[in-house]
């Protein structure tokens, strides 16, 4: 991109006049689980178009969520979180995320200042690091003080190998997704960096995820709040039956997966109780979601090793790492 573009810049707001080229672009988020990604992304969004939980590895396949002003098209892709994992979900959910790299125009790589660096962030740093395209480092979670603030910055320094002021195309912004600080920057710091394009969904797409898969995720978070811990990276939720209709109830049959017979027991919960609770939860946000009724039916089946099932992965629509 060369001066005269990136400084064009354009009309600003919804309703404002467009008078200057327009922008687009694909913007990956990447990061650690539980970094704040999804919230970031549908804080910018402005609606929720990803689920969150305090819970890590919440994000499973790539979610892109779509962002438009008088400046152009941002596509961000919200990504799973990346972990060190051993068995094939970690496999594909790591692809999902790192692969996103090198079809992007820019990058968000989001880390949680409230948290030492680990690992992950120095596989992240080093992905980064053999690119060329334009990263903002979004230092986030800023509202809990930041105190591991230069740590992060070191990080990609040594990653890099020079110092971030000699760093080309790097922006360092303290953010906070849950608070809104900073993000109207963001957006203002992806637009320089964009090529000039035309949109790539029209302006009333805000999110773009395959609705079985949306629906399964409500399913999924609801279930996640109520449980907490161990037993969320061992359950899943397949959509095995769903047909929205306008003006209709919607019948929804969804499968929740879990490895162990202790963990059946423990969604289910005393007399049903968790099961119950987590359906009342996501049949009012689904009916939100399809603008139908719904009648929601789930069931809970032990299947060893499904983390492993080729087929199954691909069902809840993961590439083959
Ligand atoms: N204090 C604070 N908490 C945040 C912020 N952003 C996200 N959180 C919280 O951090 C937790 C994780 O948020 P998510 O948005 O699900 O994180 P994620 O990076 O998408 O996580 P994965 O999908 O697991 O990779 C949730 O409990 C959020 O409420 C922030 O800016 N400040
Ligand atoms: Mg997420």
């Amino acid at each position: 991109m060369d001066e005269t573009q990136k400084n064009s810049g354009a009309a600003r707001g919804r309703c404002g006049m467009v008078t200057r080229p327009q922008r687009c672009g694909l913007v990956t988020i990447i990061g650690r689980p539980n970094t704040g990604k999804s919230t970031l992304l549908n804080c910018i969004v402005g609606e929720k178009v990803a689920i969150v939980s305090q819970v890590p590895q919440t994000t499973r396949n790539q979610i892109r969520g779509i962002y438009n002003d008088g400046r152009g098209q941002i596509v961000f892709i919200d990504t799973p979180g990346l972990h060190i994992g051993r068995d094939k979900l970690d496999k594909f959910m790591n692809k999902s995320s790192v692969g996103t790299i090198h079809d992007a125009d820019a990058v968000v790589y989001l880390v949680d200042t409230s948290r030492r660096t680990g690992p992950e962030e120095e596989y992240a740093a080093g992905q980064l690091a053999s690119v060329d395209i334009p990263v903002v480092l979004g230092l986030n979670k800023i509202d809990l003080k930041g105190k591991y603030v230069p740590d992060y910055i070191a990080l990609l320094e040594k990653a890099k190998g020079k110092p971030v002021q000699q760093m080309q195309n790097v922006t360092l912004l303290p953010l906070s997704g849950k608070a809104g600080t900073n993000t109207e920057k963001l957006l203002d710091i992806i637009f320089e960096y964009l090529p000039q394009g035309p949109a790539l969904y029209p302006e009333d797409i805000i999110c773009d995820v395959p609705q079985r898969l949306a629906v399964a995720d409500i399913i999924r978070e609801k279930l996640f709040e109520l449980m907490k811990e161990e037993i969320p990276h061992a359950l899943t939720v397949v959509v095995e039956h769903m047909q929205p209709r306008a003006g209709k109830t919607t019948h929804i049959k969804a499968l929740i997966l879990v490895e162990r017979e202790t963990q059946k027991e423990i969604v289910i919960g005393k007399g049903g109780r968790v099961l119950k609770e987590a359906g009342t939860l996501a049949r009012k946000e689904l009916e939100a979601l399809l603008e139908t009724k719904v009648f929601l039916e789930l069931f809970v089946k032990v299947q060893k090793q499904w983390r492993n099932d080729d087929s199954l992965l691909q069902e809840l629509g993961y590439e083959k790492p």
